[in-house]
């Protein structure tokens, strides 16, 4: 018997979230899982997965910035409200599909799923285990003082939304892995002075702690590489053998 998986794909904008449901998608269902994908951006054009849920049946970024004389962030913040006063009816329509995974697509404004309530509130509102699949775009973990960056924002998404969070580098085509945290520590320190060396002596032994647990799982949905291997992290987080069935 399966068990009802609700994975919400958060990142920085443009770093592969749209695609990764997609693909992930595509490669539960070829394993033959019954997965259901759902937008919840209210900004995106078009999607390129067939949706079994949009939230753009209720609002869309592009309609508010004409009906209310928003800008692009502002026309966000608001489509985030009106879909929070819509939540109870929209959770069940998710829950109403029946569905070994559920994949949820965000926006790329991630701070609209994350530091408002309307993100928060939908994941304790739909029933079943959740994940924080959180994607890296390889291209801003190129310098050494990036890997603490995305290493703190992922562990801030988990604090915030108190589900385990994977960390993913997406486009694994296009970039090699970055280097591992252990080999750079010491320079990172080096170059810091004063109390900012100090703190930066703290952060890195957090960040090491980190490192050490949790990896950083490269994908590419282009060529379908790495998808295995986020199953097997997603299965982990239940059971130490990684089989989810
Ligand atoms: N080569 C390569 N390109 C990718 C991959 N994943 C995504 N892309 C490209 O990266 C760009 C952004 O991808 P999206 O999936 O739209 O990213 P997103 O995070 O959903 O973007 P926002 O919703 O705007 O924040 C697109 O041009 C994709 O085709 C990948 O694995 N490999
Ligand atoms: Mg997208």
């Amino acid at each position: 018997m399966f068990r009802l998986i609700n994975l919400y794909v958060i990142g920085p904008a443009g770093s592969g979230k749209s695609t990764l449901v997609n693909s992930l998608g595509g490669w539960m269902k070829s394993r033959g899982y019954c997965v259901s994908r759902i937008n919840l951006d209210p900004g995106i054009e078009s999607i390129c997965y067939p949706a079994d849920f949009d939230v753009r049946e209720y609002v869309t970024v592009t309609a508010l910035m004409r009906k209310e004389q928003l800008g692009p962030n502002g026309a966000l913040i608001r489509a985030a409200e009106i879909v929070e006063e819509k939540l109870e009816e929209i959770s069940e329509r998710i829950e109403s599909s029946g569905a070994d995974f559920r994949i949820f697509d965000t926006p790329g404004q991630m701070e609209i799923f994350l530091f408002r309530r309307f993100g928060p509130s939908l994941i304790s509102r739909i029933a079943g285990r959740s994940v924080c699949i959180f994607t890296i775009d390889p291209s801003l973990v190129s310098t050494m003082l990036d890997v603490p960056v995305v290493k703190l924002l992922a562990l801030i998404m988990e604090l915030r939304l108190g589900i385990p969070t994977l960390e993913v580098i997406t486009k694994s085509d296009l970039h090699s892995a970055p280097p591992p945290w252990s080999a750079l520590e010491g320079a990172y320190i080096a170059q810091a002075e004063g109390l900012s060396g100090e703190l930066a002596s703290s952060l890195a032994s957090i960040v090491g702690e980190l490192e050490k647990k949790r990896r950083l799982i490269p994908v590419s949905s282009k060529t379908g590489d790495g998808m295995e291997d986020l199953y097997k992290a997603i299965g982990e987080l239940f059971c130490s053998c990684g089989d989810l069935t």
